[in-house]
């Protein structure tokens, strides 16, 4: 069996040896009464790194999204957000469920923007009848919408609706520093239109786990409480916050390494027959290609068989996704197994 490739997302890749050192020496506290001196240095960090006041970490990128809805939101209350949301498609109605809110998707485009106007008119007030809008929610950059990243402008243009009718804007932004290099702007420039950003040390930054909900010093004061009720005071963490403290310091700037690969891994797909893939889709470590004629499920089975590991979306559509520990030389050897693979099921 060749060695295996894994491609099915950016979580999976592992520590590096700075980060390993780094938590095996952590200084520790009671973060519950806010003394673990390594997560309050790694939320001032990411609060600085996201241009706002205050940051609080969490455990994990759903977390930061439901926190963050349940401190902008009462029960009852609405928010709207992109019909390809991560929040809405992959975070098990935790909103609804856990938060009493109700989620309404507007269409996402292609390049996993929100149309303003339509933001605008979606927006309800108060009404007897109305779950009242309290919140908008943007995701920089859109997973499903292949990694996309939404500009400094497209991010003003929703929040500027929202705000002129009295809306808080959250942007899901687990992976906003590699749309940050891509556009090759600071993250607080993209986020500097939103009441709330979440981001994830766990995905590009190769951190073992966390995400940062940054926002102004009393939104995160509220957010802690909720973060509390959803069992997410973690005491020691200091110990994995480490982690994070490295990521944000040196690994922000390696994901132009992905983006690399993930454009050279694009260019070679969409010379294989029968791959559909959108010309300029691929902007950071994100590729989504469709395959014609046949079904996706059987073709991950046959890259599964390869050692090559990748998602699928549907019954057609494939992710791919580029990561720290995926090198150049994988992605030659990624593409020999895809159309190897592709070969073996059109036979
Ligand atoms: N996304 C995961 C899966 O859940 C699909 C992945 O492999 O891409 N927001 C966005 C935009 C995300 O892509 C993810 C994770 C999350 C939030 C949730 O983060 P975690 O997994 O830390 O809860």
């Amino acid at each position: 069996m060749p060695p295996t490739i894994d491609l099915r997302s950016d979580t999976v890749t592992h520590p590096s040896p700075a980060m390993r050192e780094a938590m095996a020496t952590a200084e520790v506290g009671d973060d519950v009464y806010g003394e673990d001196p390594t997560i309050n240095r790694l939320e001032a960090l990411a609060a600085e790194t996201m241009g706002k006041e205050a940051g609080l970490f969490v455990s994990s990128g759903t977390m930061s999204n439901l926190v963050a809805v349940m401190t902008h939101c009462q029960r009852g209350e609405e928010a709207i957000l992109g019909s390809e949301a991560h929040i809405l498609q992959y975070e098990v109605a935790g909103a609804a469920g856990v938060a009493g809110v109700q989620l309404r998707p507007v269409p996402n485009d292609e390049g996993g923007r929100l149309d303003p106007s339509l933001v605008e008119a979606t927006i309800r007030g108060q009404n007897l009848h109305f779950p009242q809008t309290a919140l908008v929610c943007l995701e920089n950059t859109h997973n499903r919408c292949g990694g996309a990243v939404l500009t400094p402008e497209e991010t003003r243009a929703v929040a500027d609706v929202a705000h002129a009718r009295g809306v808080r804007v959250h942007i899901d932004g687990a992976r906003i520093l590699n749309a940050a290099v891509a556009l090759g702007v600071p993250a607080s420039d993209l986020a500097r239109e939103a009441d709330s950003v979440g981001f994830c040390l766990s995905k590009g930054l190769a951190a073992p786990v966390g995400s940062v909900l940054c926002g102004s010093a009393e939104f995160i004061a509220r957010a802690r409480k909720n973060r509390k009720i959803l069992g997410g005071g973690m005491r020691q963490a200091g110990i994995i916050a480490a982690a994070g403290v490295v990521a944000l310091e040196s690994m922000v700037e390696r994901l132009t390494d992905d983006h690399a690969n993930a454009r050279w891994l694009a260019d070679g797909l969409a010379g294989l027959p029968g791959v559909v893939l959108r010309p300029g889709s691929v902007q950071t470590n994100i590729i989504i290609f469709a395959i014609e004629g046949q079904d996706a499920p059987t073709l991950a089975a046959r890259l599964r068989e390869s050692g090559l590991l990748a998602t699928t979306l549907d019954a057609r559509r494939i992710r791919m996704v580029t990561h720290y520990g995926i090198e150049r030389a994988d992605v030659e050897e990624a593409l020999d197994r895809v159309q190897a693979a592709l070969g073996a099921v059109a036979a």
